[in-house]
């Protein structure tokens, strides 16, 4: 964890701070625990593709002793292992190891798995994770990406979260076009 809260420029209290504002945040009701309605009016909040298995996937990762609901300890220990994957990833993506990832560092990995995109999807794909649009992705933009992905963080897999995520944008983008 010291390497994620160095790559992140985070201490111990601030992550700690971080991890419960987000709890707090899906715990509108100030129940102290998740339940599935929670996480799923909060992924919506998130603009987070919320369909029924998502929610109910992050709710049975997260929820380590089956009750249904998730308590804080719960959700931070999920946080916990969360980070971890993703920093290992991005490590692994970014081969020169200088603390981001380029596009081409991205399209490279995606081929390593055997998955072959063209300029115009790398380049939907990056926008989408560059928050700050300076043309490459730090860590912290990566885990604020998928940090609610609750499957496991193969490149695979964050290669069909991607398009879906970037589905969704255009859905909403053809959407708002046709109401203005
Ligand atoms: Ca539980
Ligand atoms: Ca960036």
């Amino acid at each position: 964890m010291d390497h994620v809260l160095l790559a992140l420029g985070e201490t111990k209290e601030e992550r700690e701070q971080r991890i419960r504002t987000l709890f707090n945040f899906f715990d509108f009701l100030n129940s102290g625990y998740l339940d599935y309605t929670q996480i799923e009016k909060g992924l919506s909040a998130l603009q987070i593709p919320a369909d029924y298995k998502y929610a109910k996937d992050l709710l049975n990762v997260c929820d380590a002793n089956k009750d249904g609901r998730v308590d804080y300890q719960e959700f931070k220990r999920y946080m916990d292992d969360k980070e971890l994957d993703l920093y290992r990833i991005f490590q692994a993506i970014d081969i020169e190891h200088n603390g981001c990832i380029l596009p081409e560092e991205l399209y490279d990995a995606l081929l390593r798995a055997g998955i072959e995109i063209d300029d115009e999807e790398l380049a939907r794909f990056v926008e989408r994770v560059d928050k700050d649009n300076n043309g490459v992705i730090t860590f912290e933009e990566w885990r604020d990406f998928l940090l609610l992905y609750p499957h496991e963080a193969t490149i695979e897999n964050i290669y069909h979260y991607l398009e879906r995520v970037c589905l969704v944008d255009i859905g909403n983008r053809l959407l708002s076009q046709r109401h203005q």
